[in-house]
């Protein structure tokens, strides 16, 4: 019964263990995870789009071979993901259905363009930088299989931001040319990347729910300031601009002092007028109706299977 769920729910939340998939729990955590965990899922499957739009192009066979690997782990990502939303009670046809009618949110930084070769490494960087930084605190998500997920994923979003620095890195040692097309990458995402992490505090509705139920061990805010204290010393050490004059340390208050940030233009991308929200849709709705006859192919295979196992 739901008081007797209820005072063991906030025994376990309050000792800092896990939910689990046939615990109880209450309607507005479950909906919050399905709404947390599905977004991330398809924030894993779009973003495969930026980055897959060069991998016929890379420079050479171990960059194609290293950004194939990279983009696969988004996949396995996505899918690790969408299983832990399932675990909730809603389908993955549900989510999927959802995302290609653009009903779905996932996160704003894949509706921007990759039009060079930095992008590659820019990406690396700053997105996968801004990824760990948000997803190793939910390593410790009270929600067992969003938690469980998170190491892994988190592990794998360790090599992926290495993998974009030293792009980076190898084009600051190059020519001219190349320096300044990594610059310009990183003036063109270093913005976005602030603006994964959310929206302000005090424009954020769901944090304090979210961190009284141990999802978020972090707000937004604190989770940027992080973001920014790593990428410093980074930055200095590729002698890349990060593009934001007034950046620097506020020793009184120990925290950094930054421009603000163009909100307009985040809740213009959420509001689906990004720079490419409407190719990233059309492509995922493209993909999955191609796709139809192999998930035709791959029911009626198991339907096969079982009616062996039944005679
Ligand atoms: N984009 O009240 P809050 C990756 C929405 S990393 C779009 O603060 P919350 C790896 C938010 O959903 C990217 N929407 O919400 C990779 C809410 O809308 P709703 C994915 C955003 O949930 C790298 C509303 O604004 N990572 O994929 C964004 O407490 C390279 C109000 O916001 C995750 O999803 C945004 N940037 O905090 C893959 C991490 N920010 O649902 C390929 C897990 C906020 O009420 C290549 N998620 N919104 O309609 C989270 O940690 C949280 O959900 C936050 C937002 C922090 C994103």
């Amino acid at each position: 019964d739901s008081v007797v769920g209820q005072a063991v729910f906030d025994e376990i939340i309050a000792r800092d263990s896990r939910i689990e998939p046939r615990d109880w729990m209450p309607d507005a955590y479950r909906r919050t995870l399905v709404r947390q965990i599905s977004q991330h899922a398809h924030s894993e499957i779009i973003g495969m789009q930026p980055e897959g739009n060069w991998i016929t192009r890379a420079p050479s066979l171990k960059r194609k071979a290293i950004l194939m690997a990279k983009v696969q782990d988004e996949a396995g990502h996505g899918l690790y993901l969408y299983s832990a939303a399932q675990t909730l009670g809603i389908t993955r046809d549900e989510m999927t259905q959802q995302l290609i009618d653009g009903k779905a949110k996932y996160s704003s930084i894949f509706n921007y363009p990759t039009p060079t070769w930095a992008d590659m490494g820019a990406i690396g960087w700053l997105v996968d930088g801004a990824a760990i930084c948000n997803q190793v605190p939910l390593c410790r998500a009270s929600y067992g299989p969003y938690a469980r997920a998170m190491v892994r994923v988190c592990k794998e979003e360790s090599f992926h931001q290495r993998q974009g620095f030293e792009i980076l890195l190898s084009l600051m040692n190059g020519t001219e040319a190349q320096r300044e097309m990594a610059q310009d990458a990183v003036d063109r995402w270093y913005w976005p990347s602030l603006m994964m992490f959310g929206p302000p505090d005090d424009e954020s509705p769901n944090s304090a729910q979210s961190m009284a139920w141990k999802i978020k061990r972090f707000s937004n805010d604190e989770l940027r300031q992080r973001f920014v204290g790593m990428l410093v010393p980074q930055a200095e050490v590729l002698g890349i601009r990060l593009p934001d004059p007034d950046l620097r340390w506020n020793e009184d208050e120990k925290r950094w002092d930054m421009s603000e940030i163009d909100w307009t233009e985040f809740h213009e991308v959420l509001a689906g007028r990004g720079p490419m929200n409407a190719v990233r849709i059309q492509n995922r709705r493209d993909a999955h109706e191609e796709g139809a006859w192999v998930r035709e192919a791959a029911a009626e295979y198991a339907r096969t299977q079982a009616r062996k196992t039944e005679r």
